[in-house]
């Protein structure tokens, strides 16, 4: 058994990690009190993985592998007196006296360290209680003090004690529209910070695109929050799925994570989902699995705000789930392939992965979302992400350069000097993808001339790979490494300010 604990901080974490576990409790045939329907102390032959995210008691009953943490206790009140208070262990739920009042510093240096101790105690025993544990899921918000800063401290904490195990994020990224603090972009550019090094792989849900796609496609006027995590939590179900669900077409998440990031700190990928429409819809409209992978590609239907069409694709992932055939799946995807919008960088041309789940998605009852037969996930690790962190970045620096309300992390025992290095580290992120586009560029212009010249010599396809392996045993050989000596000084002064 792969286990994954999933750890929800702060109130988004808390509130989106209520939406996924109802939700994978309706997935799995579980009770809002642990107990299999009309199956009892049987694990479904459907789903002999559902072991990875639940754990099982000698009474019959299961259990989520999560811990929901707070640094306040009314969010987890709720839950502790919610529907499914019978679900979760009471050791599961852990609240502390006051919050972080959207501070990074407050959540990471004084409140959080309270309360990181007996966190960390009860990882360690959920840990022991796996037999192969894969790694951690962290939901989170950017913005939030204990969201921000609490997770980082906590990544901190799980890299020393755990270090080999996976750890993938899911993060509200803020914004404007539902922003409850003028100082998000602060916390949001220090959480990244610690993003960047002590995460795999993190899926950035934006509040701002979800939002829009509850009004625009499911008709509500005013979203809330919990319309907003309904619509997260099916994302992250389907995201998931492969780690819950057996099938033969199955692939699982660790392997979409290696197609993913070509570059460890290129580990942002954009999640777009389809079909996403109301029940009023639902009767007219059938979704044919070429259209809801063409729909993926629709900006309209992407998790984070940004244009696809003015960056390039590194990798795309197409999570279908459902009545899904693959002959279907190829076809779909090869009439994508040659679409002039969507362009892939040239040193990733084969493009697309797939996995087939064969459970189609369920929704909670009373959903504003219809019941589909099909539905895609599309995880595409594309440089128009790049898009977020410019915005990001600009809103930090507006304020950072007056040094406007520094006092109050400062107060809390942090550094100025904490506030330019994670400024730093986003804009070299930030400054990568053009960097690495201007490699391929010089790429292609040495090729193309090269190509004309010794039109026999040309059979670089990635030429960070190349210029990393010279060879010179043959006369074909050494012409190649004349053609890469002569890259190489080209690309020379680019890679060495180039961090990946
Ligand atoms: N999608 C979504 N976003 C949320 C939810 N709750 C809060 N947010 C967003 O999260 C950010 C604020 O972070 P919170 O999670 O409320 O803060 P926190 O982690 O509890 O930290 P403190 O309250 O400062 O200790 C804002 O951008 C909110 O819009 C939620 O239930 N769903
Ligand atoms: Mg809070």
């Amino acid at each position: 058994m792969r286990e994954c604990i999933s750890v929800h901080v702060g109130q988004a974490g808390v509130q989106i990690g209520n939406a996924c576990w109802e939700l994978y409790c309706l997935e799995h045939g579980i009770g809002t009190d642990g107990v299999r329907k009309g199956e009892e102390n049987l694990l479904p032959a459907s789903d002999p993985s559902l072991g990875t995210f639940f754990d099982e008691t000698p009474t019959g009953k299961v259990v989520p592998r999560c811990v929901m943490i707070d640094l306040e206790p009314s969010v987890i009140d709720e839950v502790r007196t919610g529907p499914y208070k019978n679900l979760y262990h009471p050791n599961q739920l852990i609240s502390h006296k006051e919050d972080a009042a959207n501070n990074y510093a407050r959540g990471h240096y004084t409140v959080g360290q309270e309360i990181i101790e007996e966190t960390l105690d009860r990882f360690r025993r959920l840990a022991d209680s796996c037999s192969s544990l894969q790694g951690f899921l962290l939901f989170h918000s950017f913005g939030g003090g204990t969201g921000s800063g609490f997770t980082s401290l906590l990544l901190q904490q799980l890299e020393q004690e755990f270090d080999k195990k996976s750890r993938l994020g899911f993060i509200i990224y803020p914004s404007p529209c539902v922003s409850t603090s003028v100082v998000e972009p602060y916390n949001a550019v220090l959480s990244t910070h610690s993003t960047l090094h002590n995460v795999d792989c993190a899926f950035m849900m934006d509040n701002e695109a979800t939002y829009d796609i509850c009004q625009r496609k499911l008709n509500i006027e005013r979203p809330s929050y919990n319309n907003l995590n309904r619509l997260i939590s099916q994302v992250v179900s389907s995201i998931t799925a492969s780690l819950r669900f057996d099938g033969a077409l199955n692939v699982d998440l660790t392997e979409f994570q290696t197609n993913l990031v070509p570059y460890p700190r290129i580990h942002f990928p954009l999640t777009t989902y389809s079909p996403i429409m109301s029940n009023a819809k639902a009767f007219h409209e059938g979704m044919t699995v070429a259209q809801i992978t063409a729909e993926c590609f629709e900006p309209c239907n992407q998790m984070v705000k940004c244009n696809p069409r003015t960056g390039k694709y590194m990798a795309c992932c197409m999570l279908y789930r459902g009545d899904v055939m693959p002959k279907d799946v190829n076809s779909a995807i090869a009439s994508m392939k040659i679409k002039s919008n969507v362009q892939f960088v040239d040193w990733c041309p084969t493009g697309f992965k797939v996995g087939i789940n064969s459970q189609p998605p369920t929704v909670v009852p009373n959903s504003e979302m219809a019941t589909v037969s099909r539905a895609v996930c599309m995880l595409s690790n594309t440089t128009a992400i790049n898009d977020a962190w410019i915005k990001l970045n600009h809103k930090f620096q507006i304020m950072f350069n007056k040094r406007a309300f520094v006092h109050w992390y400062i107060s809390e025992g942090m550094e100025e000097g904490e506030f330019i290095d994670a400024q730093e580290d986003l804009r070299t992120l930030e400054q990568t993808t053009p960097k690495l586009m201007k490699i391929l560029e010089i790429s292609n212009k040495v090729a193309r001339t090269a190509a004309i010249t010794m039109p026999m010599m040309v059979t670089a396809s990635c030429p960070l790979r190349d210029l990393s392996r010279p060879s010179s045993k043959n006369p074909q050989s050494k012409c190649n490494l004349k053609l890469r000596q002569l890259k190489k000084k080209k690309y020379k002064r680019i890679i060495l300010s180039t961090q990946f």
